[in-house]
């Protein structure tokens, strides 16, 4: 045991854990950090990368290397102003990856996705999460697939005893940058993810399985995220874990004038800000230097 073993728990309370397909991660003490795999053509920051599934699988070896403790692995981009994949594409897409990883690696896989069809493919492939970007909706936030209402999504995560992770997104990503407007954004946040986690669990999803995420630049002015993550404390402590993703958003180039490939000191300044406030799992396309700040901030909590 190193001497930075002995840290103190976050100065927020939070939840302790967080429980993922048989596997339970202790989050009492250090944030989790969840890779991202896209294999999509169009991904607002590594789009076409990783479209040859070999490729993919390397990267996502990579990230475990890196010290990554998940890979959520996506098929569809959801950037603004995106075009809705068909379930089938997206499953073509993500599934060979997805088994790929598996066969190398016990590393919990996450699928990214707003759609049942894929999300019970990748949990019948062993996905350890289910990563809903739509926060349950059904309707054109949940790619047209579902009635708005529906919960086979929740019903697939309780029936595979899966992760869920419910992000909150106003709209849906053909329009949702269009013209975001909130009374109270973090009321309004705060209220759907709330609802949304009471639906889950009334489908059968067990609590500590549930993760949340005020989805930053989903249908969300600049102003509208920073006074989320202004108010990570609050959202931390609804007795949740809270997830965070802000890696390479275009936030940073509406705040600070950045370009994609210079976001990389400022995605990690605001995710080391978001874990001191108690966020316990951040989503990030830089594993390496996420680790190594994360590990460093937590040493002197
Ligand atoms: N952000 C993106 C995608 N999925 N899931 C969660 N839970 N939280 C996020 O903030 C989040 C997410 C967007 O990033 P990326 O996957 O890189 O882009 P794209 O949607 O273009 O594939």
């Amino acid at each position: 045991m190193s001497r930075l073993d002995a840290t103190p728990a976050p100065a927020v309370p939070v939840a302790e854990r967080w429980r993922v397909r048989g596997h339970t991660f202790d989050v009492s003490r250090r944030a989790l950090v969840m890779g991202v795999l896209n294999v999509t053509p169009d991904s607002f920051s590594d789009g076409g990368r990783y479209a040859d599934p070999a490729r993919a699988v390397e990267r996502a070896l990579a990230m475990v290397e890196e010290g990554a403790d998940l890979i959520d692995v996506g098929g569809e981009s959801t950037r603004p102003g995106s075009a809705v994949v068909p379930a089938e594409e997206e499953i073509r897409r993500v599934l060979p990856v997805l088994e790929g990883i598996a066969a190398q690696s016990p590393v919990p896989l996450s699928i990214d996705t707003r759609k049942t069809a894929v999300a019970r493919a990748a949990l019948e492939a062993g996905a350890a999460v289910l990563n809903d970007v739509s926060g349950l909706r059904g309707g054109t936030a949940g790619g047209g697939e579902d009635p708005p209402g529906a919960l086979e999504r929740a019903v697939l995560a309780a029936r595979h005893g899966a992760g869920l992770v419910l992000m909150h997104m106003q709209g849906d990503p053909q329009t949702m940058q269009k013209d975001p407007r909130y009374a109270d954004v973090v009321g309004e946040v705060r209220g759907f993810l709330y609802d949304a986690a009471r639906r889950a669990e009334e489908a059968g999803v067990a609590h500590e399985a549930i993760a949340l995420d005020p989805g930053i630049g989903f249908g969300k002015a600049a102003e509208h995220s920073v006074a989320l993550l202004r108010h990570t404390a609050d959202l931390a402590s609804c007795g949740y874990p809270l997830l965070v993703g802000v890696s390479r958003k275009s936030l940073f180039g509406k705040l600070f004038g950045l370009e994609l490939d210079e976001r990389l000191e400022a995605g990690l300044a605001v995710t080391i800000a978001c874990v001191l406030r108690g966020a316990r799992i951040v989503r990030t396309h830089e594993v390496r230097p996420t680790v190594r700040a994360l590990r460093a901030a937590e040493a002197l909590l």
